[in-house]
């Protein structure tokens, strides 16, 4: 058998494709879940027989939860990918997010550097830390090309952001102060099959899957969706004109894995370089399926908009290329047909 790794967060969209890729090289995951009166646990469907996974209990928050595991186990890599990680939730509990997303990761750190130093520790931060800021150069036409990489200043805009930016400081703290090889992944929005459905591509695909399938099940369907008459419920959004820097999760996790396979504990931004407003989102997840006259589908409801929001991220990943190797494998147009594809799928195995 090989290393040990802890995942936290396991069940969510991107534990669970780390589960897969760390099972697949050989490691023992320990994935931790919090305890739930519902199932939780069916991201998990590829790992969970496999003879070198295991699923316990732990909920971040609980220091004497994670103290005991560190202890016991003294893993060799843990990836820190639990997080209350809905922006817009912040806003409404930002308490519950800083216990999660600030304290946790405090917890795990300190159980770190008194149980168990050799441990290397990767840290779940986001380009939601970069707020409104963003760096620009000028490129041969002459045209400004705006991006955020390891050099931008941070100014987080959200109660989500504030949360994720002192945890990503305490890693560099712990590294700096304690000699903990602690990194972060500051990584862009990324999705998949596997996107909770509150997010908002996610959203989107699965209104379009569910359209989709009413469509065909109407009398006389034919193929192609040219129907102009709409009497469909209609899909809610908020800011039709944010950018988003959308790469695909199972790329990303690969990603996580090489920055602590680096030589030396560091942060490194994770993206595709390319950027794309939710608008642009909507119509081409409304394309896969025939239809181009979207608009009359969607709604804006103004429950969907923030407080603050942040309106434009496009990450420049040249340092996870050149000092890791590391670029994303699959562009915009991919990601969308794969999520609508899969949505309007009646037998779903992702
Ligand atoms: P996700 O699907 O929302 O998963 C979050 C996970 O955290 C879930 O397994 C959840 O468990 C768990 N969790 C929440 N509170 C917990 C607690 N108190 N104790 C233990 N576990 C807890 O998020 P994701 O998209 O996979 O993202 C993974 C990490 O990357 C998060 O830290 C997120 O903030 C960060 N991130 C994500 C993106 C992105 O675009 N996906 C980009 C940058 C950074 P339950 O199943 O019980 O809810
Ligand atoms: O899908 P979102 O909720 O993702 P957001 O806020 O960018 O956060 C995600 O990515 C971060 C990395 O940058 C992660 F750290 C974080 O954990 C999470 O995974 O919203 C994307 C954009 C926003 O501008 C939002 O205002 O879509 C806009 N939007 C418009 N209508 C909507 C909706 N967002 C949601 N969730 N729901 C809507 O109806």
């Amino acid at each position: 058998m090989g290393k040990v790794a802890v995942i936290t967060g396991v069940t969510g969209q991107d534990g669970s494709y780390l589960a897969e890729f760390l099972c697949k090289k050989d490691y023992k995951v320990i994935g931790l879940a919090r305890r739930s009166s519902v199932n939780t646990h069916e991201r998990l469907n590829k790992v969970s027989d496999k003879q070198n996974f295991m699923l316990l209990e732990s909920d971040l928050t609980d220091p004497s939860s994670i103290n005991h595991i560190v202890n016991r186990y003294k893993p060799d890599e843990v990836y820190n990918l639990a997080a209350q990680s809905h922006v817009q939730t912040s806003f409404s509990q930002p308490v519950t997010t800083f216990s999660i997303n600030t304290v946790g990761v405090l917890n795990f750190l300190d159980a770190i550097k008194t149980f168990s130093p050799h441990t290397k520790f990767y840290q779940a931060s986001t380009s939601e830390m970069f707020g409104s800021n963003f760096s620009a150069k000028l490129q041969h036409d002459g045209k400004e090309y705006k991006y955020q990489d390891e050099g931008t200043q941070f100014a987080p805009n959200s109660p989500y952001a504030v949360a994720k930016l002192a945890a990503h400081q305490l890693v560099g703290l712990y590294r700096k102060s304690y000699n903990v090889f602690g990194a972060c992944g500051i990584l862009f929005n990324h999705e998949s099959e596997r996107r909770g459905d509150q997010f908002v591509t996610r959203k989107i695909t699965k209104y379009v899957g569910d359209l989709h399938a009413w469509k065909k099940s109407k009398e006389g369907f034919k193929g192609i969706l040219t129907d102009c008459h709409v009497d469909y419920p209609k899909l809610k959004l908020g800011n039709l004109d944010a950018y988003r820097d959308w790469g695909y999760a199972p790329d990303y996790v690969e990603a996580m894995w090489m920055i602590l396979q680096h030589n030396k504990p560091d942060d490194f931004v994770i993206g595709t370089g390319e950027t794309h407003s939710v608008r642009e989102f909507v119509q081409e997840s409304f394309k896969v399926i025939g239809i181009k006259d979207w608009e009359k589908y969607v709604e804006i409801d103004s429950q969907f908009y923030r407080p603050c929001e942040v309106e434009f991220l496009c990450g420049s990943s040249r340092k996870a290329k050149e000092k890791l190797g590391w670029s994303a494998k699959t562009n915009f147009e991919s990601l969308v047909r794969k999520m609508v594809q899969y949505d309007t799928e009646e037998t779903q195995s992702n």
